[in-house]
């Protein structure tokens, strides 16, 4: 049964999701949904995410939401069966020290990157404002000392618990995004275990093509496919031609060229009347 995965590729949990496919060798379908608004339709509540939101993943009856928990079942469930590589360790010592730094990410590295991916992609772009610099300022600074509590931790080690495991896959996608941003890059090129760290996650094969791609389809920019001010741009223009455009225009068709077969006479005033109105338009 294939898997499914209704989700933007280049939004970060939906990202996280995408890279775990791509590291388990798990065939999957991916179902972008129609719109940014059609995630608050009741279906949608009711048969995908209670909380409106992207990424859920159905595994044949299976429903999940949520990208950590999605992750966890996909490596808990098919680590093992395609390829060799390993997420969560079986080992329970282990798998509980990678949820340690998974909680180390959730709670500590990502909150501050977070504000900065929203200040830096977000803001702007689908809100008109302009980045808030004292938002990203104190950002930065929590960020730096998160940064440096895991330049200590990845001392003498690849990767945060040792082996690649869910916790270095997390911080990714958000971090790809800041880090492509040339006044943020130093945060870890100049920290060197976390510069190797890094740049050993950039080389994994599923990252480094994932990234490819959201660089050569989406530019690095947070949405594009489905671009919520673009999507809610050609909705409020199609209402403006169901609303006010066709109005006038489909009197002037029907005056034009219905009257003759219903038996009836052309109407000049209908005429003048709706192409002055369509004019205004
Ligand atoms: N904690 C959730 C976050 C999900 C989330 O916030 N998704 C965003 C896209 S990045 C979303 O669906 N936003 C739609 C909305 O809030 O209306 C996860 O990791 O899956």
């Amino acid at each position: 049964m294939t898997i499914k995965l209704i989700g933007y590729p280049a939004l970060g949990p939906t990202t996280k999701v995408i890279i775990t496919l791509k590291e388990l060798g798990i065939p999957y379908e991916l179902d972008p949904p129609a719109s940014f608004q059609s995630l608050k339709d009741d279906d949608y509540i009711k048969n995908k995410h209670p909380f409106g939101k992207i990424p859920v993943l159905f595994d044949g009856d299976f429903r999940i939401t949520e990208s950590r928990a999605i992750c966890r079942y996909l490596a808990s469930k098919y680590q093992g069966k395609y390829n060799d590589t390993i997420l969560l360790p079986n080992d329970v010592h282990q798998a509980s020290l990678v949820d340690q730094y998974i909680s180390y990410e959730s709670f500590y590295y990502d909150p501050p990157l977070s504000k900065i991916v929203y200040q830096e992609k977000v803001a702007k772009k689908f809100f008109d404002k302009d980045p808030d610099l004292e938002v990203i300022k104190e950002n930065r600074e929590e960020l730096a000392k998160v940064l440096d509590v895991f330049e200590k931790l990845l001392e003498g080690k690849e990767y945060l618990n040792g082996e690649y495991s869910l916790a270095d896959l997390f911080i990714c996608p958000n971090t790809n995004y800041v880090y492509c941003i040339d006044t943020h890059s130093d945060l870890w090129d100049s920290r060197p275990n976390v510069k190797n760290w890094w740049n050993r996650l950039c080389n994994r094969d599923s990252i480094k093509t994932t990234f490819e791609e959201i660089k050569s389809k989406y530019n690095n920019t947070i949405l594009v496919t489905h671009d919520i001010r673009e999507v809610g741009l050609v909705e409020q223009f199609i209402s403006y031609e169901s609303s006010y455009d066709d109005t006038p225009v489909s009197k002037i068709v029907f005056q034009e060229l219905y009257v003759n077969y219903i038996g009836s006479t052309l109407d000049p005033a209908i005429i003048k009347q709706d192409r002055e109105k369509l004019m205004k338009f």
